[in-house]
């Protein structure tokens, strides 16, 4: 059956891979899956052909047969349960994993989502400056954190699994801002993670559809 996602036509970061359709098409390329992207425009996504896919009018969906997702955490865990190559088979070490892909979604990516937004939506604001350093402290909690539970291993609970996918694609959005290059460890954790040639795969593929609107 195949599988359609979506995508931005052209997605504000330029390429960069940022954009979330990176970690569905990731999650596919590691576990060998074939699949199509439409482009969508942000005023597409707010039209009601778009919303009955995804009731918040965002990218990425997903389309395989009469099922339709929305929402990349469920979207990667399906690919992940479907197909072999992203979860354990050990029972205890799949629960691991799985909990991985929800501490990258509900605990390291808020604070990091939070320090995107400030620097591009708020920067004109007059309590811009003042508040930076706050938001900027959240995320190196997190990343603190998560520097010393990885250590010098490669990845979170042994061998890669979905729940390092989503934890390198929600630390690759810190990427601008530097924050990163303090933590060493995390750094080449990512670097890792964009070693694989399943990303390099999925990088080259959303670069390649990301052409800038006409005019
Ligand atoms: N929690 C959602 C977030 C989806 C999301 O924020 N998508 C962005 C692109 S990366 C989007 O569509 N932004 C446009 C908008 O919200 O209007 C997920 O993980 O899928």
């Amino acid at each position: 059956m195949t599988i359609t996602i979506t995508a931005f036509e052209w997605s504000p970061d330029g390429g960069k891979g940022l954009a979330r359709d990176t970690r569905v098409r990731w999650a596919l390329e590691e576990v060998g899956q074939p699949y199509e992207v439409r482009g969508v425009s942000f005023k597409a996504m707010k039209q009601p052909a778009h919303l009955a896919l995804h009731p918040f009018g965002q990218i990425p969906t997903y389309q395989e047969g009469d099922l339709g997702l929305f929402e990349t955490g469920a979207i990667v865990f399906h690919i992940a349960e479907r197909h072999a190559g992203l979860l354990p088979d050990d029972a205890n070490a799949r629960a691991r994993a799985i909990t991985w892909m929800f501490a990258a979604l509900s605990t390291i990516e808020p604070p990091i989502l939070e320090l995107g937004n400030a620097r591009l939506l708020e920067g004109d604001k007059p309590w811009h400056e003042a508040r930076m350093p706050l938001v900027k402290d959240r995320v190196r909690v997190r990343l603190d954190q998560l520097s010393a539970r990885l250590g010098d291993a490669d990845w979170l609970d042994g061998a890669f699994s979905a729940g390092d996918l989503m934890m390198v694609s929600v630390l690759l959005r810190l990427k601008p801002s530097g924050m990163l290059a303090d933590y060493p460890n995390l750094s080449a954790y990512v670097a890792r993670g964009e070693a694989r040639p399943a990303y390099k795969r999925a990088f080259e593929a959303q670069l390649a559809m990301n052409k800038p609107p006409a005019g």
